[in-house]
């Protein structure tokens, strides 16, 4: 038990100076040496008159005799910040874009590029070649545009709507197309669903489903990050970078990453995508608050909105957002991209048996990153009609030749499903192998075993060779 004198005196004791008020000094036995900051203040000093008491889990807060609920319904909205408006003019031409005509050139590209494969990629689905994807349709601007303003070694966790990012940072066509089939190139050994992407040498990690399980990755991520960047001081620092939608932000995983994101003080950027829908659920019916940035200062987290469909604005958020994630070793950042959500959820949805084609149709009209950066370009005299035509024709031919040689391609030999675990096959193993090949013998026309590399002899090699 410890003792209860001794507990009141290390109560005592203050740990923090910085924004402790002046009277709490009278108890002070001990001035600190290096004043550190409140969050890390651990305990409670005041006198009888001071005007706020140290409260542990409220520190600095004021007495008052007012009672004044708070009422986010009176708020102003948190503003969302651009740079360029839905015209693709620059609203403050003295600050610009701070980004040069080739880059944004090769920015434009790589959207276009996005929304290309998305169209026949989709195409391709309903005619029955592929058994899924997903599409990035009106958020193309985020992913694109956060990942150019990173650097390449940061560190990325992806809910699955982000294909812009592995683009931006250089996956090929060749490599989306044989994740697609998963044919034996895929690097995921064609084990994932479709759009399910992952790139060690990109630094992205691999895309799952499962919502919001890749925030609190991230935050781990980022405290390993922290930890690296103290240790390494002679290499440049790096920052985890995590993306989910505000659906995936009513999953506790959000909460509990935001929070220990916080307290632990990490390089952190988490990204929320908020697009309006989670499948069919609006948002309407996911939060009453001010949408996902409003959650941010609850945490004690830099926050900030901004408009999604403003790929300039997202560049320079992310570049601010990495700075302040590398202060003093690392504090985490929050940014709520707003941009409706154009497309279907998947190819496994029909989204207008719950919302209006119109409401659709005039989100496309009004606003759309590719055409806000097209009309900047177009503006700068470095973009016309023929270059668009040029590019969108020669795009369209570089994806559907990737994807006639992915779709040609033989799957994994069938017993690499039984590899990348133990380091040597096991007795059960051997069992399930031979219990697999027997099945596939008996039912040859069950299982067309041939679009696996090596067919059914894969399967003896395995057992042989172990
Ligand atoms: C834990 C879990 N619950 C439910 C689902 C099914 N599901 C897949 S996507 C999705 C909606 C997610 O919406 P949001 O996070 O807003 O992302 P968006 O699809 O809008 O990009 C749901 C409910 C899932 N994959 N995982
Ligand atoms: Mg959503």
């Amino acid at each position: 038990m410890p003792n209860t004198m001794s507990l009141r005196a290390s109560t005592r004791r203050i740990h923090c100076s910085k924004l402790l008020h002046p009277t709490t000094y009278l108890h002070t036995r001990q001035t600190p040496k290096v004043p550190v900051g409140w969050r890390q203040c651990r305990a409670v000093a005041s006198t009888a008159s001071a005007e706020r008491v140290l409260f542990p889990g409220a520190l600095n807060s004021k007495f008052t005799n007012e009672m004044a609920f708070i009422r986010p319904s009176t708020h102003k909205a948190i503003p969302t910040y651009r740079v360029m408006d839905q015209y693709g003019q620059v609203i403050n031409k003295e600050v610009g874009v701070d980004t040069e005509d080739e880059e944004a050139l090769t920015l434009y590209r790589n959207m276009v590029c996005l929304s290309i494969m998305d169209l026949l990629m989709f195409e391709a689905q309903r005619q029955g070649r592929l058994s899924f994807y997903m599409m990035s349709a009106g958020e193309e601007g985020i992913a694109v545009g956060t990942a150019s303003a990173l650097d390449p070694s940061d560190v990325i966790f992806c809910q699955y709507r982000e294909t812009g990012v592995f683009l931006q940072r250089g996956f090929t066509l060749d490599q989306f197309m044989n994740q697609l089939f998963a044919n034996k190139e895929d690097l995921g050994k064609g084990r994932n669903m479709p759009v399910h992407y992952g790139s060690k040498e990109l630094n992205i990690h691999t895309v799952s489903s499962p919502l919001a399980t890749q925030i609190p990755h991230a935050a781990g991520a980022a405290y390993a990050l922290k930890l690296q960047n103290q240790q390494q001081s002679d290499k440049p620092p790096r920052v985890a970078v995590c993306f989910f939608g505000e659906g995936a932000a009513s999953e506790g995983d959000f909460h509990a990453a935001l929070n220990i994101a916080a307290t632990r003080q990490v390089p952190s950027i988490f990204i929320c995508r908020n697009n309006g829908y989670a499948i069919s659920t609006p948002t309407s019916d996911q939060y009453r608050g001010d949408g996902i940035a409003a959650r941010g200062a609850g945490y004690g987290i830099d926050t900030l909105r901004v408009d999604g469909n403003d790929i300039f604005a997202v560049r320079r958020a992310v570049k601010e957002a990495r700075r302040i994630a590398l202060e003093n070793g690392g504090k985490p950042v929050l940014i709520e991209m707003m941009a409706y959500r154009v497309g279907h959820h998947s190819t496994s949805d029909d989204s207008f048996a719950y919302r209006q084609k119109v409401e659709v149709e005039d989100w496309k009209r009004r606003d759309n990153p590719i055409t806000r950066l097209r009309k900047w370009l177009e503006g700068r005299g470095v973009w016309d009609e023929d270059k668009e035509r040029e590019l969108r024709s020669s795009l369209r031919k570089k994806v559907l030749a990737a994807f006639d040689k992915a779709e040609k391609m033989k799957k994994p030999p069938i017993a690499s499903a039984f590899e990348g675990v133990y380091e040597e096959i096991t007795e059960e193993q051997k069992q399930h192998i031979e219990e697999l090949r027997d099945i596939l013998q008996r039912y040859p026309k069950e299982y067309d075993i041939d679009q696996h590399e090596g067919g059914i002899e894969s399967l003896s090699q395995l057992l042989e060779k172990k």
